[in-house]
């Protein structure tokens, strides 16, 4: 079977976690990735979190399949000719260093055009252009000002960072997204151009419902679908709002049989209207579909709390699987809580390779998350991640061009 982005070649200059997850994706679509890494070092993640002494972290190893790996200095002279061979030779050009940094390797965007006006080069930065332009930038601080830590957490308590990796891997999907755009629009103007993605900016589309909230709390003072609602005080911000469900639909996260023990036992359940009627019937509460007082979503609104507190009697006579059996035929939207450990050995999500096992041949098998895109005609094969400059004497050969005598000089030079 032929993949979606056969042919395409992809110089990427990415490390640790952003850039690589926009790399690893378009890998899986087939293209041919050339991770470049300093010599002798490669990414730094390559030796952090280490778990086994001396082998390729799992931090790198997930985060960098089916690409290859040549070790390459531009700073060198001969770095400088093998990288600007590099650019003429391939379409997109992606890289999440520091501010500057690839200029300072003598590589601006000017240069780069020069060599290969095709040249799709993409970037993500913590900031955009203004007074953090040059700030280096982490996961946690682009969820910290992209406004997802002011609007998670529980209710008046310090502000919390959440796990799943929205400044990072969803910066990196939305490089993705404008590389592909970028790649199709070449096919009409047969030019390159500038993809950039803010870390700041990615995380603040992520939390664009709660920019949303901020104008309907200065419109009205209080927003009725929020735990701090009727009782509690709204200020000039958008509130942390504990586990609501942040849509028109009221949700919360409940105990499940065994929760005493289990600190994953819990279901989130959802109060859709629709199936209100058949949700209240189950727990006990019929009385509530005749009484005025409880049988419209508005009427129910100032009661959310002692709402969720009477289903969570009902869902703690249950295990949250056995509440979900339950709730789903009657359309009551709900999800157990599952924990990693849960969804490493779910045999539904080996079944679409979602979570599939892998094979290095330094730190044997292992598990990783396949590629949650899925391509009809374009399946993902996950190959493991390459070993430190893997590949650099069968890249510079087949792209560069050099023979065996100019390799060996590259690597007296220090270049590779
Ligand atoms: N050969 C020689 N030098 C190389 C090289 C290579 N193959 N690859 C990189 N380098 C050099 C760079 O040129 C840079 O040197 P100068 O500062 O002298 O120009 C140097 O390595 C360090 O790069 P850096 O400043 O990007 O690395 P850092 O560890 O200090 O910072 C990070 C890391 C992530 C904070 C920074 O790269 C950054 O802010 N990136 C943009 C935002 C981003 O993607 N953050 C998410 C990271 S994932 O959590």
């Amino acid at each position: 079977m032929s993949k979606a982005l056969d042919g395409i070649k992809i110089l990427d200059m990415t490390h640790v976690q952003s850039g690589p997850t926009c790399t690893q994706i378009l890998a899986w679509f087939g293209a041919d990735v050339i991770k470049v890494e300093r010599p002798g070092a490669g990414d730094a993640t390559r030796g952090q979190l280490r778990d086994i002494p001396d082998v390729d972290s799992l931090y790198f190893t997930m985060l960098n399949h089916n690409k290859r790996s040549i070790t390459l200095n531009p700073k060198t002279d001969t770095g400088k000719e093998i990288f600007a061979k590099l650019i003429a030779e391939c379409d997109v050009m992606v890289e999440n260093f520091a501010p500057g940094a690839i200029d300072r390797m003598g590589f601006p965007w000017e240069k780069i055009q020069e060599i290969n006006p095709r040249m799709i080069y993409a970037s993500i930065k913590g900031f955009g252009p203004g007074p953090y332009e040059d700030c280096k930038v982490y996961e946690n601080v682009a969820q910290c000002t992209g406004g997802s830590a002011s609007t998670t957490g529980e209710i008046d308590r310090v502000p919390m960072v959440t796990g799943a990796q929205i400044g990072d891997s969803g910066t990196g999907m939305h490089l993705v997204a404008g590389i592909l755009a970028a790649l199709v629009h070449r096919f009409t103007s047969g030019k390159g151009q500038r993809v950039e993605v803010a870390m700041q900016d990615a995380v603040l589309n992520l939390c664009r419902v709660k920019l949303r909230d901020q104008q309907r709390l200065d419109y009205a003072g209080e927003m009725t679908e929020y735990p701090q609602y009727p009782n509690g005080k709204f200020g000039k911000a958008v509130p942390r709002a504990g586990n609501a469900s942040g849509g028109g639909q009221p949700g919360w996260i409940v105990k499940c049989k065994g929760w005493e023990t289990d600190p994953d036992a819990y279901i989130y359940v959802i109060t859709q209207a629709a199936a209100f009627p058949a949700f209240a019937k189950v727990i006990g509460h019929d009385d509530w579909n005749e009484d005025p007082e409880w049988n419209t979503p508005k009427a129910r609104l100032p009661k959310l709390a002692h709402m969720f507190d009477e289903i969570e009697k009902w869902t703690m006579t249950k295990d949250k699987f056995e509440v979900m059996n339950i709730l789903n035929p009657l359309n009551v939207p709900c999800g157990p809580i599952l924990s990693m450990k849960e969804l490493a050995n779910d045999p539904g999500l080996r079944e679409t390779k979602t979570v599939v096992e892998v094979d290095h041949p330094t730190r044997g098998k292992y598990l990783t998350v396949g590629n949650p895109i899925k391509l009809s005609a374009s399946e993902s094969e996950v190959e493991r991640s390459p070993l430190l400059g893997e590949h650099t004497d069968e890249i510079l050969k087949d792209i560069v061009g050099f023979d065996a005598a100019a390799i060996a000089a590259a690597r007296e030079e220090g270049a590779i």
